[in-house]
């Protein structure tokens, strides 16, 4: 018997990178299909659907500037969506469901690099605590159901995930895809390219290719009630990787940094051992390569982005 699997978020970054596959027997939703913050919705679209496998990548995101600017509805509405999924997938007798979480809910004064077992152990950033608790209750939620109904329902944590159909927004999107859109108007316009802080921040940035290649892989082997951190372990400035945009996209006017902008967590390197330990030869896309495709892609869709 076919297994039918569900993506939900299929219209963002990792939702579209899944549905670029064309999985047999898949099922994708996107926000029009399914507001996950309607309970009742859910529970009767999953079971109408009956998914065996579940891949629940729909979530309220952005970059530090909209996590500042949201804490209470980026809390909210992700807690809804969480609960309401794996609630549903309960329900419907779901066998296998991953669900995403982020390095930057971990503890902002975790020691580094950052380890699965740390994910609860103190307070996450104050950039991003909404979306940081909301999210840590995946990890809560899959463990509990897991405790009391035998859930096989797992979490993956991926860093700065970056890649087509990103959201390109300048205020609210992650930093890649924010640059890419301002590097773009910025050699279009003759004008500065504006970067907010200071440039020192670091961080791990994975092409969402990789993240659906690993999460695929998780689908099927990986069934432990802890956590798996999904990352390359190296770490980029955001200093370096503007100027690596401006190369790419033939940029040649003024970088400037903005200062007044936050930088939010100045790194948050994890721990790559639990992913190597079982996936030793998994090599990921390099910043420059994936930087490329996206850039490539960016352009050739453009103005018909996320933004
Ligand atoms: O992707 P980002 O916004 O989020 O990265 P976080 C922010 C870093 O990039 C900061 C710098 O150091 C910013 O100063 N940056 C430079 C910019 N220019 C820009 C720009 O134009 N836009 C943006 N957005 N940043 C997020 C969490 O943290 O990480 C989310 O808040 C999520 O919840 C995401 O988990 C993966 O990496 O700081």
């Amino acid at each position: 018997m076919n297994k039918i699997t569900l993506v939900t978020g299929a219209d963002g970054l990792v939702g579209s990178a899944i549905k670029r596959l064309n999985l047999p027997n898949a099922v994708y939703l996107t926000h029009a299909d399914l507001d996950l913050t309607d309970f009742e919705e859910t529970k009767k679209t999953f079971a109408k659907i009956k998914p065996n496998r579940v891949i629940h990548t729909a979530a309220v995101v952005g970059g530090v500037g909209a996590n500042l600017k949201h804490p209470g509805s980026y809390f909210r509405d992700n807690l809804l969506i969480n609960i309401h999924t794996l609630e549903a997938a309960r329900l419907a007798g779901v066998e296998k469901l991953l669900s995403f979480i982020s390095t930057c809910v971990f503890p902002n004064n975790a020691s580094y690099p950052l380890n699965e077992k740390d994910l609860h152990n103190g307070l996450p950033h104050d950039s991003n605590f909404g979306y940081a608790y909301a999210k840590r209750m995946m990890d809560v939620q899959s463990r509990a159901y897991r405790k009391e109904w035998a859930c096989n329902f797992i979490t993956a944590i991926g860093t700065n995930v970056y890649g087509p159909n990103d959201n390109f927004s300048l205020e609210n999107g992650h930093v890649l895809a924010a640059l890419i859109h301002k590097c773009f108007l910025a050699k279009e316009n003759n004008t500065d390219l504006s970067v907010w802080g200071s440039g020192q921040a670091l961080r791990e940035f994975v092409f969402s290719d990789d993240i659906v290649k690993l999460a695929l892989w998780a689908l099927n082997n990986y069934n432990e009630e802890s956590p798996i951190i999904f990352t390359s372990g190296i770490e980029t400035s955001i200093k370096d990787v503007v100027h690596l945009v401006a190369k790419k996209m033939g940029f040649l006017g003024k970088i400037v940094f903005d200062a007044t902008k936050p930088d939010g967590q100045l790194r948050k390197p994890s721990d790559s051992a639990k992913l190597q330990k079982y996936l030793p030869e998994f090599k990921f896309t390099s910043v420059a390569d994936g930087l490329e495709q996206t850039i490539a892609w960016f352009v050739k869709n453009y103005p018909s982005i996320r933004k």
